[in-house]
């Protein structure tokens, strides 16, 4: 049977059976068959076929070069719950991992070819990153006790067909705010394994805030210090910071993950940690008092002293010297404290100092107000009132738009008034509210183009540890992942809630706390 799946994918999930009647007489749910179709997210075009490929004790792993790695990766997620040895050997084997090295147009830098036969199974990438995304599908297609992390007796079956995917996006990202409540290394580099999952390709963290300070800087010690001491956060509860070594261990470990950390310092607004490390960077000289509240808004750095700019270019070259991303975020978000003038002459100060040290420049919308933020410039839009004029001006001088609109795409508002955690100012977000929209159109005046990517915000004013992050990540994260990587025309809620209800089972086996929206038929 060969069935072609894209653009009808949807059609074909949809005609398989979704429920049994108990003798209770309550709906059942009967899990959804993997196949090459339940891939989240949706790849671009998949063909099923009745025959797959069976892994066995005796199951080789085939791959060289810059391959290598990336297959070690694979095994190394395979043998728990198999108990196979799965080597890794350069020459053909049973699954192979194989780089085209740009032969394949379609495919770009981050698409790959995946094939499953009963003779074998080849996974083909111009690049790397491309055979990452590969192995990420791969893993979707054998049964959710693979997530297990001891041996489970059972056949391990990947169905046959081919996918070939590329992303729609070159940027899809996720962010976490380690500012209001500090969120240690581990958590970071767990919430990187999840996101990576779902061919999540950058993770923007929020370093500095009113409430907290959470990178070393060596110009200015006190910043991490002072602003990183035990209590700082919201409510006083927690504290702590990055070392240098810290954050370049974090770099490295998403990198293998194919995921580029992109720092946002928050400036002029959202600055309160800093001048309570600092008083020299208030206007008036005078320490404010720390706080440990989720008012924003009140505090600004001073345009008008020279301190100002010695400081945002300190911690700029310190950053830009530790992130091999080419992107860095400084924030500009609600300085309301910042008269307008002195806004645009920081801004026409600061965001070049980015470039001087060999960045892109990103920040919030509110950036787009400043003649400075064109060119590259990337153009985070947050707000849920369509585009203003500045954002289209800035996206028609050859600025980059990025969106997370609050109403959709903050993974920090409630799924509803009742849901634990979050906030809920920009409306509450249910599953189906984060997928149904179209990022190519969202925006009158932005044209497709200028669309650089989706990313899902998860600010911490609620969130405490690794648990109450997964609550609100999951499973909405996956509704913006797919709209960032699967094209337009498969887009479909029914398939998308069958799929993701499909992969409830394998967050289980991972210990994941998601968020069991009852919107989704969960297998
Ligand atoms: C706003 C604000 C943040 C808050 C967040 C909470 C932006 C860009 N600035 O988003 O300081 O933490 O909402 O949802």
């Amino acid at each position: 049977m060969r069935i072609r799946l894209v653009p009808v994918l949807a059609v074909i999930v949809l005609s398989l059976p979704l429920t049994v009647t108990t003798a209770s007489g309550g709906p059942k749910p009967i899990p959804l068959p993997i196949s090459l179709a339940t891939v989240i997210p949706a790849p671009a075009e998949a063909e099923t076929e009745t025959e797959g490929f069976r892994l066995g004790p005796e199951t080789v792993i085939g791959a060289a070069g810059a391959a290598r790695p990336i297959a070690e990766q694979l095994a190394a997620a395979l043998r728990p719950a198999t108990g196979y040895e799965l080597p890794v050997r350069s020459g053909a084997a049973g699954i192979d991992l194989l780089l085209n090295k740009g032969a394949d147009q379609r495919l770009g830098d981050e698409g790959y070819a995946l094939t499953v036969r009963p003779g074998g199974v080849e996974l083909r990438a111009n690049r790397p990153a491309g055979l990452f995304a590969g192995v990420q599908t791969l893993r979707q297609l054998l049964p959710p006790e693979i997530e297990a992390d001891s041996v489970q007796q059972r056949d391990w079956v990947l169905p046959g067909g081919r996918i070939v995917d590329r992303p729609r996006y070159a940027y899809r990202g996720a962010m976490l705010d380690l500012a209001r409540h500090f969120h240690t290394p581990a958590e970071v580099k767990r919430y990187i394994d999840q996101i990576s999952r779902f061919k999540i390709n950058h993770l923007h963290l929020h370093l500095a805030d009113d409430q907290g300070w959470r990178i070393q800087i060596d110009s200015w010690p006190r910043l991490a210090t002072v602003g990183g001491a035990e209590g700082t956060g919201v409510r006083g509860i927690g504290g702590g910071y990055l070392t240098k070594a810290d954050y370049r261990d974090l770099v490295r470990y998403a990198a293998e993950r194919f995921v580029t950390i992109v720092p946002e310092i928050d400036m002029p607004g959202h600055v309160n940690a800093a001048q309570v490390a600092y008083p020299e960077l208030t206007c008036d000289g005078v320490a404010p008092r720390p706080r440990i509240d989720i008012r924003v808004g009140y505090s600004s750095l001073c345009a008008g002293k020279e301190i100002t700019y010695r400081f945002a270019e300190d911690v700029i070259r310190e950053l830009a010297e530790m992130t091999p991303g080419p992107y860095l975020h400084i924030g500009g978000d609600e300085a309301h404290s910042t008269p307008h003038a002195d806004y645009l002459a920081f801004q026409e100060r600061v965001l070049p100092l980015v470039r001087k040290h060999g960045k892109i420049p990103a920040g919030w919308q509110e950036i787009a107000q400043a003649p400075a933020a064109r060119d590259d410039a990337v153009v985070q839009y947050w707000n849920h009132e369509g585009a203003t004029a500045p954002v289209v001006a800035a996206a028609g001088s050859g600025a980059k738009v990025l969106l997370s609109p609050a109403n959709k795409a903050y993974l920090d508002m409630q799924y509803d008034l009742l849901t634990p955690g979050g906030l809920h100012w920009a409306g509450t977000i249910e599953v189906r509210t984060a997928y149904d929209w179209d990022p190519g159109t969202l925006l009158s005046g932005v044209p497709e183009e200028s669309i650089l990517g989706v990313e899902a915000p998860l600010w911490s004013e609620t969130l405490r540890d690794l648990a109450d992050l997964e609550f609100l990540a999951f499973p909405r994260l996956v509704a913006l992942a797919e709209l960032a990587w699967s094209p337009r025309a498969t887009h479909d809620w029914d398939s998308f809630r069958m799929r993701l209800g499909a992969y409830g089972p394998r967050w289980t086996r991972q210990g994941v706390r998601f968020y069991s929206s009852p919107q989704i038929r969960w297998s």
